[in-house]
């Protein structure tokens, strides 16, 4: 058993569009720290609160790994991630702890701009590329439409140019992408935007009490920004 920690590890974005928002929000949350020399660690001055900076897909295990406290990452990783655990019949382990109010987007479905759209039942029989096959599973159940996932873990928007799918299930936020490859927006899945994430399970004590002393001045900096 490992001893326990004395500090509070939270889990951000090493680089790309919630890092410097993440960072930017615990500084006004009045943290400060101490950069490593490589730049995956660092270490809180003001506070005893460390960060570690990873890729945002490996922040909800990290959480329920317990290797980190809390993270900022979007709530559509969080979901995808949620999702899979969930039909893979795993306990639940991660949550949102609260909305942040940046890097709002959105995941939707999005088919040929020439298709005339009628309604997810037009999708049976289809191929759909996306990056969050438990999402789009889910919603296509809920539909009660049979389709089959691609998965593809980039470049999502080409695969209909490249006959790998009949239409996308992805992150949209101003729709230029999917313009750019000729497709249209015709279903949200799932509105999304940049969340603090924490345990199902109660922290013990000491990081107990660090992280309500940080969720209180977050909830502070997030009034005052509306
Ligand atoms: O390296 P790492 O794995 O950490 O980063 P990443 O490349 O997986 O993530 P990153 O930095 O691209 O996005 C991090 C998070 O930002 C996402 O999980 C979303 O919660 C959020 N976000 C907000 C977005 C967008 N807006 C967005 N527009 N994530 C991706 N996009 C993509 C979109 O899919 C499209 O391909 O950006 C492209 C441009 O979008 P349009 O619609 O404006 O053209
Ligand atoms: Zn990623």
């Amino acid at each position: 058993v490992p001893p326990a920690r004395d500090r509070l590890r939270i889990a951000i974005q090493k680089s790309g569009r919630l890092a410097d928002p993440a960072r930017a929000l615990l500084a006004s949350c009045g943290l400060s720290w101490r950069e490593s020399r490589d730049r995956l660690f660092c270490y809180g001055e003001t506070l005893p609160v460390d960060l570690l900076l990873v890729r945002d897909d490996d922040i909800p295990g990290l959480i329920a790994d317990g290797v980190c406290d809390l993270g900022v990452v979007g709530r559509n990783v969080l979901a995808e991630q949620g999702a899979d655990r969930a039909a893979n019949d795993r306990p639940a382990a991660f949550r949102e702890w609260r909305s942040l109010g940046f890097g709002s987007c959105r995941l939707a479905l999005a088919v040929p701009e020439g298709w005339a759209w009628q309604g997810p039942a037009q999708l049976a029989g289809m191929r759909i590329a996306t990056s969050y096959p438990a999402l789009l599973s889910r919603w296509l159940a809920e539909q009660g439409v049979a389709a089959e996932v691609v998965l593809l873990s980039g470049s999502v928007e080409i695969a209909p140019r490249l006959g790998q799918a009949d239409a996308v299930c992805d992150i949209v936020s101003s729709g230029a992408t999917l313009a750019a490859n000729q497709l249209k927006p015709v279903a949200t899945m799932f509105e999304s935007e940049a969340v603090l994430a924490g345990p199902v399970a109660e922290l013990d004590a000491v990081r107990g009490e660090l992280a309500a002393l940080l969720l209180r001045r977050l909830d502070g900096v997030l009034r005052m920004r509306h």
